[in-house]
């Protein structure tokens, strides 16, 4: 397969600064090699950079850094449906803020191909606020909300070409959710398995039916892999940890089931924070888990076919 590397380092986004630095991070912990070595055709177009500041003001004082998130919308909207074209775009953040950029890019391309495009969201939180509901004011929780068009973005964040339908997006690992981020999502058609959901029945058992929906509809599938998905004692290079995150074989498990079901036609790779890591540990296992998202297995052992028991 064909994907090529984009740099995205925003980090205003976050509360912390840092995922400036995510882009780097994940160059140097090899992925790059990784995905060629599994005999995918690289390419890596370096970073880019948002668009020239406009003065933008909005009535709720906790925002902070307005007119350059929406610089990174901007370029990231072109940089996503541009680069869809002819690969797979890999988006290496940078903190989440970027999804209300890549998101969009490629529900345009979608629509374009008159495919629907399904999002799978790895994350602790939903980021499902819009601006007049963050009480953090840090943009990188408003991405869905955006880009499933959620009103209270007009005049603000660009113009949506074509919103994501919440029926198709699905979020796994949720364990932080603000209460008006909840009585939000109870009137979406998102679907939220939550930390209790994999407990009780196994991450693999909630990914299987989205990936099935995915395939019966001929879909594009996006996955916008938040690092504190995982759990802080595996990942520590994220500002907002939140304990009781995803186990390292929970991880590896998704991303090989996304691998073998063929479907994943772009990804974000965000909320790296090396200034956080304790020597690169959090970025090699973002790369691993990519390099498992994109073939690499332990043994030459598909994803059971259960109908026809396992083998
Ligand atoms: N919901 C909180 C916390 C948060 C969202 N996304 C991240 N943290 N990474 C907020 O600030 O909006
Ligand atoms: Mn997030
Ligand atoms: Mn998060």
């Amino acid at each position: 397969m064909k994907c090529t590397l984009i740099g995205a380092p925003v980090q205003i986004g976050a509360g912390r600064l840092g995922c400036e630095m995510g882009p780097s991070a994940l160059r140097i912990a090899g992925l790059a090699s990784m995905l060629t070595e599994l005999g995918h055709e690289v390419g890596d177009i370096g970073n880019v950079a948002p668009t020239p500041l406009k003065p933008l003001l909005h009535p709720n004082p906790a925002i902070h850094h307005l007119p350059e998130t929406v610089g990174w919308i901007e370029v990231l909207e072109q940089a996503a449906y541009r680069e869809s074209e002819a690969a797979m775009p890999i988006f290496l953040g940078g903190d989440h803020a970027l999804s209300a950029g890549t998101v969009p890019g490629l529900a345009r391309r979608a629509k374009e191909l008159g495919r629907p495009l399904f999002v799978l969201w790895l994350d602790a939180h939903t980021d499902f606020h819009t601006l007049d509901t963050t009480q953090s004011g840090n943009l990188h929780g408003t991405p869905v909300a955006y880009f499933t068009g959620r009103s209270g973005f007009q005049g603000y964040y660009p113009k949506l070409t074509h919103a994501v339908d919440p029926a198709n997006v699905a979020m796994i690992g949720i364990r932080s959710v603000d209460p008006a981020e909840r009585a939000a999502l109870r009137e979406t058609g998102i679907t939220v398995h939550d930390m209790r959901m994999i407990d009780e029945h196994g991450v693999g058992v909630l990914l299987r039916p989205f990936l099935e929906k995915v395939k019966a509809a001929n879909g594009l599938l996006h996955v916008s892999f938040d690092v504190d998905f995982l759990d802080p004692s595996i990942a520590p290079a994220v500002g907002t940890t939140v304990p009781g995150g995803a186990t390292f074989r929970e991880a590896h498990l998704v991303m090989e089931m996304l691998h073998d079901s063929g479907l994943v036609s772009s990804l974000d790779l965000v909320e790296l924070n090396p200034f956080l890591d304790e020597r690169g540990r959090t970025a090699m296992l973002m790369a691993d888990l990519t390099a498992s998202l994109m073939g690499r297995q332990v043994m030459d052992r598909p994803t059971p076919d259960y109908a026809g028991g396992i083998v």
